[in-house]
């Protein structure tokens, strides 16, 4: 057994005991609407809170939670939380029903199907609007089993459940799948967006994917927008959303909902950024 294998294995086992004893947390990162900048969603992901108090994103345990088959569990335990965190805020405060919920989804959800149909009952039992949860899939998820992909991506607009392809470009294939796959919102990776004020191509490519995305009646969300000079330019170039650390980063669940109070009472209604 390799150093890897070993800890992967030590990490995966601690990953049961987090997500037992309330370690895991959904946190939400804000995405904010380019029209006027209003707070028009959220995006959840998971985080680890380590014993020393540190939170750990997916990068430093998606390996160990793949190896060992985990990636389910993590991808039900945000859901739920995220959904019943969002069926509070509808309830608390008015301005969060416009609000929607964005969730990622890992290739074994959709092999397994269980979690297309979790999403339905939650959002159906949270009496969600059609179109305020969207789960998230990416490129390489649907590379695995494309057929199974296209189906999932039905059953959960049928239930009202919208489907985001996420990370968009950074992968193989992706036009294809955009011929083949019915989704409602295509998510512009950060390498593209980022890239957008040394790299002319990297823009040139930005604005034909947003035109292509709103020909097919999708609705556009620009990842990892880190300056002003990157928001304007993608509002200039009609992207619908956009999402990143210029707005805010991934905020705990009280951060996020300090953040709906802080706007909800805003007079005029201030923007993210
Ligand atoms: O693959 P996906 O788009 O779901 O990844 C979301 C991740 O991107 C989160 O872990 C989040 O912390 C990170 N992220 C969000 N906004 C930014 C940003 O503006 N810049 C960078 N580098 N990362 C970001
Ligand atoms: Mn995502």
């Amino acid at each position: 057994m390799s150093r890897t294998d070993l800890s992967d294995a030590a990490l995966a086992a601690e990953l049961d005991v987090a997500l037992a004893s309330g370690a895991f947390e959904a946190v939400f990162q804000p995405i904010a609407r380019m029209s006027d900048g209003a707070l028009a969603g959220f995006e959840a992901l998971a985080r680890w809170r380590r014993p020393d108090g540190e939170l750990w994103g997916p990068d430093r345990f998606l390996r160990a939670a793949t190896v060992h088959d985990k990636l389910r569990t993590i991808s039900r335990f945000v859901l739920t939380r995220s959904v019943e965190q969002l069926a509070r805020w509808r309830v608390s405060t008015p301005s969060a029903q416009a609000l929607f919920l964005s969730v990622n989804i890992s290739g074994a959800d959709l092999e397994q199907g269980d979690l297309v149909t979790e999403a339905l009952l939650l959002s159906e039992a949270a009496r969600l609007p059609a179109g305020a949860l969207k789960l998230e899939l990416t490129e390489h998820q649907i590379l695995k089993d494309p057929d199974a992909a296209a189906r999932a991506c039905t059953r959960l607009r049928d239930g009202g459940v919208a489907v985001a392809l996420d990370d968009f470009g950074a992968g193989f294939a992706s036009l294809a799948w955009l011929a083949r796959l019915p989704a409602d919102t295509l998510k512009i990776d950060r390498s593209f967006v980022a890239a957008i004020p040394r790299n002319v191509r990297a823009e040139k490519i930005v604005r034909a994917l947003i035109l292509l995305a709103h020909d097919l009646d999708m609705d556009v969300i620009c990842e990892g927008v880190e300056t002003h000079e990157v928001r304007e330019r993608v509002r200039d170039l009609n992207s619908d959303y956009a999402q990143g650390h210029l707005f805010a980063p991934p905020l705990t669940a009280a951060g996020a909902e300090a953040l709906i109070l802080t706007l909800a009472s805003a007079d005029p209604l201030v923007s993210l950024a």
